[in-house]
């Protein structure tokens, strides 16, 4: 059994890919990401990466979030699965090559959708059993398998939701391109919120959402608060921080002062 906390850090697409671009790893974002978690504190984590241009351009294009419709959808799913799984190795070989071990999880082989009881199901036994052997066990967003409407897409931040359920989460962070929540004041200026309790989240203005995320089949930073208002009471505190701007999650991670927005239970 894991008994300590973990964190789960979540590198986002838009971090580690051109989104725009069909498959176009940013190399070198995702060494200084990899980097940064590699100086971080020794303990136990997951790391879930999302799709960015080697998930979502197909994904859109095939309409792979709203179910089995089109014989020709089954070439977006190979497609999907085959540069994701490309996506995956090239995170966990940066790993690697680090004082680090990292093993990837395939999401869509131990979760499924069951439409009938609207959950969606993940066989976690192994990731515990990788923790539990100083392993960072790897998933990310993915195609999911369903009982009614034969596939979906689940998102690296559902797949969270779901995780915590299992494990005893400590941390989460969301390492995006933003630098945190981006609210309206009274004024109508935008600001970011550098702490603020779960049970506030319902009271915010959220801020337009930059141009690029409007690329994602899986939502805004509102669908991410929507996920992030149920960890209330199962994950201690959610951190999203900015990926691209160097240091900020290894301050993140080591309980540093830095800019990025806390959502704490108080
Ligand atoms: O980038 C989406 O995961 P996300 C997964 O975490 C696919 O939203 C395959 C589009």
């Amino acid at each position: 059994m894991v008994s300590k906390k973990i964190d789960i850090i979540k590198i986002g697409g838009s971090v580690i890919t051109n989104k725009r671009k069909y498959k176009t790893l940013i190399t070198k974002n995702l060494a200084r990401i990899i980097e940064e978690i590699e100086k971080s504190p020794d303990k136990p984590k997951i790391l879930i990466h999302g799709a960015g241009s080697f998930g979502h351009i197909i994904a859109k294009k095939y309409n792979i979030i709203n179910g089995f419709k089109k014989s020709n959808q089954i070439d977006g799913i190979l497609k999907i699965r085959e540069d994701m799984a490309e996506l995956t190795k090239n995170v966990v070989n940066f790993i690697n090559k680090k004082n680090l071990k990292a093993l990837s999880f395939q999401t869509s082989a131990i979760t499924f959708e069951n439409q009938e009881t609207k959950v969606v199901e993940i066989y976690v036994e192994p990731i515990k059993k990788a923790l539990e052997i100083n392993l960072i066990p790897v998933l990310s967003g993915d195609i999911v398998f369903s009982d009614r409407r034969g596939f979906s897409i689940i998102s690296g931040d559902q797949l969270i939701e779901l995780l915590t359920s299992f494990f005893d989460v400590e941390k989460v962070v969301f390492c995006s391109d933003i630098d945190g929540l981006i609210v309206y004041n009274k004024k109508n200026e935008q600001m970011l919120i550098e702490e603020i309790e779960y049970s506030k989240l319902d009271s915010i203005n959220i801020a337009k959402i930059k141009e690029t995320e409007k690329i994602d089949v899986t939502g805004e930073m509102q669908n991410k608060l929507n996920i992030i208002k149920k960890l209330s009471g199962k994950v201690h505190e959610v951190v999203l921080v900015n990926g691209l701007v160097e240091g900020r999650l290894r301050s993140v991670l080591n309980n540093e002062k830095t800019i990025c927005t806390k959502i704490i239970n108080k």
